[in-house]
């Protein structure tokens, strides 16, 4: 094993010598300016962030190491008679820029099925979790519990590491961490939903397919649905509010575990990840007032009702997407493949043709069409995962890749503490004021 750690440590002199040769050419150069109403208004478009692994494009959506989502699900490796990429390979490219062979990807495969075993202790501390705690919050602190592992923290307490070997700490935390989250993930699941009825993983099994499995869903299309899931919502360049969060507090030398826990935290907000348990909850609303088949003018009247009531439309717009997201499409195109005739789905479909017409008549929201949110937690509900609050759990369980990957750079290219500047009112005023 350990094919992948192999690679990087080929990869990061020559990506640090690249990053050398970029600073010493374009390090001067301006990438934007940043206006009064940007530092005010949650740095929309403000380019302060380096992020390697992927990159989001207003119109086209995200690419993750220059390839979109239907090239990613082309080229990357497949379960047999699947049509889903495997996380795994996807794992690879986001922290090498290039597909795994197959040699490669069974490494990874294997090497997380080794990494995953939970010892007892995490095991106990999940079960004692009080079951009133949101399944984020629960993620949250056996990320925190699970730090007593960090080997970054104990070589770095011990004096014993410096800055040339960071990344390396960094690499085994965070393969820890990806190998045991689908397992903490299924625990928290089937403590707070199946009366603690812990199903075992089954090593046969990749890691998206264990992990609808330990959940307790073994259809092959349940698999293949979460196959897709944690591989489209893998990464999402670098400003959104888990990968931002993630990569902030890493950039203080915080270890993988406690990072990733505060980037969890910020994905549970009803305005980033949580939004797609809000969807769900939205939808169900909707039919339980306004029953089956609902015409396009009574979801028109509901959406409207909902903004006057101060309320979002969840599901719906995003800071820099313009377009319908991509991996919204994604979950449409997998919809119309396995499922025929749930009214949940054929809803969501109904709602992308009637709700961004709707949005449009807003002037003030700058982007009327769906983002992934508005998909994903559909098809879980079809196959039978109903307890919604715990569908952000597994958006977690997939950002988990993007977030390591991009704390693994950022330890090898040797990035400083994060620490932009910030302004006060007065300093405004006394900058740009008439006298
Ligand atoms: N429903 C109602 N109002 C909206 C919506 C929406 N879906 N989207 C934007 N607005 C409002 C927004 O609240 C703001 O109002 P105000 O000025 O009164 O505060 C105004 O339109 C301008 O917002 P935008 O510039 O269009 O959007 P912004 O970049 O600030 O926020 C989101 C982006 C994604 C937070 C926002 O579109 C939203 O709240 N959407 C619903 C929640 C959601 O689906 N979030 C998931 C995002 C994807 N993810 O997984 O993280
Ligand atoms: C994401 O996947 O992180 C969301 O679409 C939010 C974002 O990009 O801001």
């Amino acid at each position: 094993h350990g094919l992948l750690k192999k690679r990087m440590r080929e990869l990061v002199p020559v990506k640090q010598a690249l990053l050398r040769d970029v600073r010493k050419r374009y390090g001067s150069k301006e990438v934007c300016k940043v206006t009064v109403d940007q530092a005010i208004g949650g740095m929309r478009n403000v380019f302060g962030l380096f992020y390697d692994a992927s990159l989001l494009d207003a119109k086209t959506g995200i690419t993750m190491r220059d390839y979109n989502i239907p090239e990613l699900q082309e080229y990357l490796q497949k379960a047999e008679n699947g049509h889903e990429p495997l996380p795994e390979a996807l794992f690879w490219l986001l922290c090498t820029g290039d597909f795994p062979s197959e040699q490669e990807f069974a490494d990874v495969q294997q090497e997380w099925k080794q990494r995953g075993q939970l010892d007892s202790e995490t095991q106990r501390f999940i079960l004692s979790l009080p079951k009133t705690a949101h399944p984020m919050t629960m993620l949250s602190q056996t990320l925190l519990f699970l730090q007593k592992d960090s080997q970054f923290f104990q070589a770095y307490d011990q004096g014993k590491i410096s800055k040339p070997q960071y990344w390396e700490y960094f690499y085994e935390d965070a393969m820890d961490l990806l190998a045991k989250i689908p397992r903490v993930s299924a625990m928290i699941y089937r403590h707070k939903y199946k009366n603690g009825e812990i199903i075992q993983a089954d090593d046969n099994l990749d890691w998206a397919g264990n992990y609808a499995h330990m959940l307790g869903y073994n259809k092959f299309e349940v698999r293949e649905c979460l196959r897709g899931y944690l591989s489209i919502h893998a990464d999402h360049e670098g400003g959104n509010v888990s990968a931002h969060t993630t990569h902030l507090v890493g950039s203080a030398l915080a270890d993988p575990y406690l990072s990733y826990s505060a980037g969890v935290n910020g994905l549970a907000g009803p305005l980033h990840g949580l939004a797609n348990q809000e969807v769900l909850k939205w939808l169900l609303e909707m039919r339980e007032e306004l029953g089956d088949n609902i015409s396009n003018e009574k979801i028109q009247d509901y959406v409207l009702t909902t903004i006057r009531e101060g309320r979002v439309i969840p599901g719906y717009g995003h800071a820099v997407l313009r377009y319908t997201d991509p991996r919204f499409i994604h979950q449409k195109e997998f919809a119309a493949r396995h499922i025929k005739d749930d009214p949940l789905v054929n809803l969501t479909a109904q709602c992308y043709h009637v709700i961004p017409p709707v949005l449009k008549t807003i002037g003030k929201i700058q982007n009327p069409w769906p983002n992934v949110d508005a998909h994903s937690g559909v098809l879980l509900y079809h196959y039978g995962l109903r307890e919604f609050q715990y569908y952000t759990v597994v958006f977690a369980v997939s950002r988990a890749l993007g977030c390591m990957a991009n704390l693994i750079w950022s330890r090898a290219f040797g990035l400083p503490i994060e620490r932009p500047g910030s302004i006060t009112l007065r300093w405004i005023e006394e900058k740009f004021g008439e006298n």
